[in-house]
């Protein structure tokens, strides 16, 4: 009984194997380096996501690709490794979506605030059809995006006060990434919005430059913002995604077999860094509050009513071309429920 099943099971397996061999020996593979270039710490979800990529990307492909990650921004600054990118002088990068507006307007959408009400509504969003139609915009302009991984719900830290009621933000200088909605976003709860990229963040707040920023959690651990900011208001005002991105010039020159390999790699890490980056969020809040911070979470109806005072980012954001990507991800979000 068990030989007559196992029999086929075994001539299957030595079949494959046999068919696989000549198969993976075939494949298109030079050896390359790839530069993957990040803004936050290598201790942090990104970093070691960055190192799940590079592993993954190792093993398929027999040790010719090989990643090397540069952590902290010592490639440039998000903004400054798009360009390079798009220009063919470096290979990959991971950032925010939100530093995506000067390559591809759009990509602002994400950024409007109050518009995902959880990671798995996220998933669905950005891992179906319209996150992926959204990366299809991207190699028009000089770039591949290959997967969405997490940045996370963004939270409010400053030196000033507590933040529980939109009033709270009157005259905080607040650093925000360089995207025009959340300028205006906070602008209009009262704040003093300062954009400035995020590898000259720790200095400013350091320096009392600007009073508070946003963050998910992860970061705000991950970079020690607890060592220069008293207060964290748990907002969660935007749902944040990060993106992997290839150089389109420096990709089309790969072969078929190496593309392949970049982009199932990239789904891997993706699934380990949306695991790792929920596990330590749940850490991360008694940690900053070891560290001293004081840690309050924003009721329900004051977030009501700072969505509702942030209309004017939604507005001006559907009056200068947006509202075609609002409206569908609107759609996927309702379908996402
Ligand atoms: C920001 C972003 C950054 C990330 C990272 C540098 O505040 O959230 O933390 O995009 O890749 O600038």
């Amino acid at each position: 009984m068990t030989t007559l099943l196992f029999k086929p099971v075994l001539a299957g397996l030595l079949a494959a194997g046999f068919l696989a061999a000549p198969l993976v020996q075939a494949a298109d593979i030079k050896p390359r380096l790839i530069r993957f270039g990040y803004g936050l710490a290598e201790d942090s979800n990104q970093g070691r996501a960055v190192k799940v990529f590079a592993d993954e990307v190792t093993k398929r492909s027999g040790g010719k690709l090989k990643v090397k990650g540069f952590a902290s921004a010592t490639l440039g600054n998000d903004v400054q490794m798009q360009n390079a990118l798009i220009g063919g002088a470096q290979e990959m990068m991971v950032g925010s979506t939100a530093t995506l507006v000067g390559v591809e307007k759009d990509f602002g959408v994400y950024d409007l605030p109050f518009l995902f009400s959880n990671e798995q509504e996220a998933d669905k969003v950005l891992d179906g059809a319209f996150g992926q139609s959204l990366l299809t915009r991207l190699p028009a302009k000089g770039m591949v995006g290959l997967a969405y991984w997490e940045n996370g719900f963004r939270n409010v830290t400053n030196t000033k006060r507590p933040i529980t009621r939109f009033e709270d933000f009157q005259g905080i200088k607040l650093r925000v990434m360089q995207n025009p909605v959340y300028i205006e976003m906070f602008n209009s709860f009262g704040a003093n919005a300062v954009p400035l990229a995020f590898a000259e963040l720790f200095t400013a707040l350091e320096t009392r430059a600007v009073d508070g920023q946003e963050n998910p959690v992860n970061t705000i651990q991950s970079s020690k913002f607890y060592e220069v900011q008293k207060y964290l208001s748990i907002t969660k005002h935007v749902y944040s995604p990060w993106v992997v991105t290839v150089s389109k010039k420096w990709w089309d020159g790969l072969s078929r077999d190496e593309q392949k390999i970049l982009q199932d790699a990239a789904v891997v890490s993706r699934a380990f860094e949306r695991k790792d980056t929920r596990a330590e969020a749940m850490r991360s809040v008694s940690f900053l509050t070891q560290q001293g911070m004081q840690i309050n979470k924003v009721s329900d109806a004051e977030l009501k009513r700072m969505r509702d005072k942030a209309k004017p980012a939604f507005d001006r954001f559907a009056a200068n071309g947006g509202g075609e990507v609002l409206k569908a991800l609107q759609g996927a979000l309702a379908q996402a429920r």
